[in-house]
């Protein structure tokens, strides 16, 4: 699998998008320095999601910045994407990976460390782990994972960890600090008045505590 830059995911997802287009906030947050990007769409039809998967794929090729979806393998096959992202009650990775074969990615979302330590062991190629503090952007979460609990995975996982949940820029840094390899975040850019600007902010904040810049 291709080296991958593991330091701001956006998730583009419907619902936090408030009725913005899609794909223009992903091109806002690439040009502002996202380095891999997730589609989410709860609500969206097979065949909306399909579109703006393909859609994603062409812009984001060129960028070369790899594409996730979330939850939907299906999505992910049509559409060529770089890899999906499944919730714990979504397909099994061992599943999943039957389909998808060993050069697309799969994430896994986790909240405790048995989790993270299960999907390293089935074979996950990267975990998210939160959320590590308050969100509105998932309904129905658990206890927060906190800076404590993620340092606690990053103690025993080997594959990257994507921190997630109520990351901005004035906090990325906490959590590159307590060992993660890089964010992910849908409100603080999907929402930010200035979306670009807000990926930008984002990245220059987890630049300083990792001293790198996407390409250097
Ligand atoms: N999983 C754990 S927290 C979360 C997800 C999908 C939502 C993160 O959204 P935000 O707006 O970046 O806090």
């Amino acid at each position: 699998m291709r080296r991958i830059d593991w330091r701001l995911c956006f998730i583009a997802d419907s619902e936090a998008a408030g009725g913005r287009e899609i794909l223009p906030l992903i091109v806002d947050a690439v040009e502002g320095g996202a380095t891999l990007v997730q589609l989410r769409g709860k609500k969206w039809t097979s065949r909306k999601f399909l579109e703006l998967g393909v859609q994603a794929v062409r812009f984001l090729r060129a960028e070369k910045i790899p594409l996730i979806i979330n939850d939907r393998l299906d999505i992910a096959l049509a559409c060529e994407a770089d890899g999906v992202h499944l919730g714990q009650d979504d397909l099994p990775i061992h599943y999943a990976r039957k389909l998808l074969g060993k050069n697309r990615m799969i994430g896994i979302s986790t909240s405790t460390l048995e989790e993270a330590e299960e999907a390293e062991k089935a074979g996950a190629d990267y975990v998210g782990a939160g959320p590590v503090f308050g969100t509105l952007s998932k309904r129905d979460i658990g206890p927060l994972l906190g800076l404590e609990g993620l340092r606690a995975i990053r103690e025993k996982v080997k594959i990257p960890i994507l921190a997630i949940g109520g990351l901005t820029a004035g906090n990325v840094g906490e959590v590159i600090s307590a060992g993660a390899d890089g964010v992910a975040v849908i409100s603080a850019i999907a929402a930010a008045a200035n979306p670009k600007k807000a990926a930008a902010e984002i990245i220059e904040s987890i630049k300083k505590h990792t001293g790198r810049g996407r390409g250097d």
